[in-house]
């Protein structure tokens, strides 16, 4: 399609004329953030089409990979420029030509407010639509709230405000949220469209109508119930309520009225700690997958085709993950029962996603047809990437890596999912330290977005920038860490467990230590954890020799869910209750070891177990370890489910304040005894009052 530029532009949004249709263009990399100047820009050119009698119709429409993907969030926090997203979309609405928005990509947050401002929306069939800002602690409120009740019904802004998923285009269709799908070149078909519409009179306005606000009208139950069904997933959170409120004041009062409840609401969130610890997450997630020394232009590796060693619960799940995203893996394993068994386990995990409609059939049949089974250790040569996924020992992988060194082709990655051995030491054990890194996946390994990269003293650049890209291929969300025993996420959970344990002695009870946790916003407390990975991982297997309270548990059998009884009792439902069990021989060690129990106050936890967990970080930090705070952070959040609104251990360190961190580590450090040294870093921030995100 051929438009004329009327006139040249330093502004993103540029416009240009097809007949008598204004061609409104974002250009604004890489996702057509509406920043000031494309807000400025689009009231711009709202102006030139209102003010020329020559057009007819407008069609907003975006260069690039995607329409708008929002209100640009590296704004937020800074001094406002006008005009306000709010304003530019009443303005948008308030077009007298008729606006089509032709979307591709992800039209998400202030971009789907722009589109439900405009009188149509088109969209291609694998465009996406979504308000993702409740993920930012927000919610739309650029009359997002307000708008989208009213043209996509009640039920279904309330799922997509509050989840932030966003939705196909299809969907979209089938809820009034597109007009028309649209085929081949959207451009095109944009002004087709207007060319239909551009004498039809009133203008359709989204603000205008409440045909799909009546049932709930009728029915205003619908929101407690909504509150209920969803309760605990919105435990803790803040934006999913705020959100709620929005869409029930679209529907309790008038549109004029319900923008301002939303503008209320709004800028409630956007003041508070929550927001600011979610925001600075989604730039954390970015960051993590940069390497600062190593050259942007680096090239990666090829890897077209994957080996895995081992087809136990943690080899398979790694190898579902290539599978899924199309590459072929061969899994290797010692005997053909435990290949049977563990290639049984992926193919009934896949059909348990297809049963749950997240998967077709066909998809699955395609994944399992990528894989090969083989007891054949040379099969694994000519694979590009290869990744040792067999139990923690240190001469079964040494072992291991001698032999892969012999078979491998040249230039193949080495990876171990080890979670806490030094990669140093594996690589050594070849003549390839520079192919060697470690690739410690987090368990269900299919499932948890967590992939920690261990860069070894060896490993060549362009391993590891190899490591990140596939990791983003396979939905992965991956931080770099340094070489020592637990890397960035088992080292920190180490003091917890050894505090943890101690509290128990002391006085505290299993139920007192997890409910802090959990009220803190974890979605388990240290114990309940155990139990669900098991009282016995690492136990040494001897009934006879009991040195602690796990050893204690683990002889009577008392291995955690998985039999029933571990720290808690459970029933046939898996539902705890407190173990009378537990309780004497917590006080049994306790007297054994003159250990004189007392009451332990909640905030002691916190300062044992959360508190320490900051300093061990900050020891990672100081040791170079992790690049920095915000990794450690995206670490915590993805592989331990550490809440989200409050950041990560280290923002939230930040929100809490070094000077305090230390003064309660203090007050703690005797009865910690020797478990427990300073991080030197972390006394010097508390010292000069300095934070250790930005
Ligand atoms: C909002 O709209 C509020 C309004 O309701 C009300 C206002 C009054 N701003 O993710 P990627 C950057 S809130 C600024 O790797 P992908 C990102 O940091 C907003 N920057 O790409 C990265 O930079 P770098 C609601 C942004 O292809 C680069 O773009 N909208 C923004 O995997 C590429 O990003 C959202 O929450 C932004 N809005 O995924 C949508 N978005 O290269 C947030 C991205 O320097 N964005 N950047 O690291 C996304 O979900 C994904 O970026 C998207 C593309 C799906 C669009």
């Amino acid at each position: 399609m051929t438009d004329v530029i009327d006139k040249p532009t330093t502004s993103p949004i540029s416009t240009s004329r097809h007949g008598d249709v204004l061609i409104v263009t974002s250009n604004n990399p890489p996702v057509n953030a509406l920043g000031a100047a494309v807000r400025q820009g689009l009231v711009a050119a709202i102006e030139e089409a209102d003010g020329d009698d020559a057009i007819k119709a407008v069609v907003i429409r975006c260069e690039g990979q995607t329409f708008f993907a929002g209100a640009d969030i590296s704004e937020f926090g800074k001094p406002m420029v006008m005009p306000m997203l709010p304003q530019v979309v009443d303005i948008i609405e308030n077009c007298t030509k008729p606006v089509v928005a032709a979307i591709h990509g992800t039209a998400l947050g202030g971009g789907l407010e722009v589109a439900l401002a405009s009188h149509y929306r088109v969209a291609v069939p694998d465009a996406k639509l979504g308000v993702p800002e409740v993920k930012l602690g927000l919610l739309p409120g650029a009359g997002g709230t307000q708008r989208l009740p009213r043209v996509a019904g009640v039920q279904k802004a309330l799922e997509m405000v509050t989840s932030g998923t966003p939705i196909g285009a299809k969907d979209a269709y089938a809820v009034g949220l597109v007009d028309r799908i649209v085929e081949g070149e959207l451009l095109q078909h944009a002004v087709a469209y207007a060319d239909e519409v551009r004498d039809i009179r009133p203008l359709p306005k989204s603000s205008e109508r409440d045909d799909k606000l009546a049932e709930a009208r009728a029915n205003p139950a619908i929101f407690d119930e909504f509150r209920k069904a969803n309760g605990r997933k919105f435990r803790g959170f803040e934006a999913p309520e705020a959100n709620i409120k929005a869409v029930e004041a679209a529907v309790a009062k008038p549109y004029a009225e319900g923008v301002i409840d939303e503008r209320n609401l709004f800028m409630g969130l956007m003041s508070g700690t929550q927001a600011r610890a979610q925001q600075y997450f989604f730039f954390a997630e970015r960051k993590a997958a940069k390497i600062d020394d190593i050259p942007e232009d680096t090239q990666p590796r090829s890897v077209k085709k994957v080996g895995v060693i081992g087809a136990g619960t943690m080899g398979g799940g790694i190898s579902m993950n290539f599978l899924s995203a199309g590459i072929p893996v061969t899994i290797f394993e010692m005997n053909q029962e435990a290949l049977d068994r563990g290639t049984g386990v992926m193919r009934k995990n896949y059909e348990a996603t297809a049963a749950k409609g997240r998967m077709t059939g066909e998809q699955v049949e395609k994944a399992m047809a990528q894989l090969t089974p083989t007891l054949d250790f040379d099969a694994l040569a000519d694979c590009d990437l290869i990744i040792e996924a067999v139990f923690e020992q240190m001469d079964v992988k040494k072992d291991i890596f001698t032999r892969l060194d012999k078979v491998m082709k040249q230039g193949a990655i080495l990876a171990s999912n080890t979670s806490y051995l030094n990669i140093d030491e594996i690589a050594a054990a070849t003549s390839r330290p520079q192919d060697v890194v470690g690739l410690h996946f987090f368990s269900p390994a299919n499932v948890m977005k967590l992939l920690e990269v261990v860069r070894g003293a060896k490993t060549a650049p362009d391993v590891l920038v190899t490591a990140m890209q596939l990791a983003k291929k396979i939905k992965k969300v991956a931080v770099v860490a340094g070489v020592c025993h637990g890397f960035i996420g088992n080292r920190m959970l180490m003091p917890r467990q050894v505090e943890a344990t101690k509290l128990l002695l002391e006085g505290a009870t299993p139920e007192q230590v997890d409910r802090v946790h959990v009220e803190f916003g974890m979605p388990m407390g240290p114990f309940q954890m155990a139990d669900l990975a098991g009282v016995d991982i690492g136990w040494h297997r001897d009934p006879n020799r009991i040195e602690n309270i796990r050893d204690a548990l683990c002889a009577i059998d008392r291995w955690g869910q998985k039999k029933g009884a571990g720290f808690y009792d459970y029933d046939e439902k898996r539902r705890p209750t407190p173990s009378p069990v537990v309780q004497q021989i917590i006080e049994d060690f306790a007297a054994k070891q003159g250990v004189t129990r007392r009451q332990i106050d909640d905030e002691e936890i916190v300062e044992r177990t959360l508190y320490t967990m900051v300093n061990e970080g900050s020891k990672i930090l100081e040791e170079g370890m992790a690049q920095r705070a915000s990794d450690i952070d995206v670490v915590w959040v993805y592989g331990y489910g550490w809440p989200v609104y409050r950041g990560g251990p280290m923002f939230w360190a930040d929100t809490e304040g070094a000077a305090k961190i230390v003064e309660g580590l203090k007050r703690q450090e005797q009865r910690m005894g020797s478990d427990f040294s300073f991080s030197r870093l972390l006394l010097d921030k508390a010292e000069k009052g300095e934070k250790f995100t930005r």
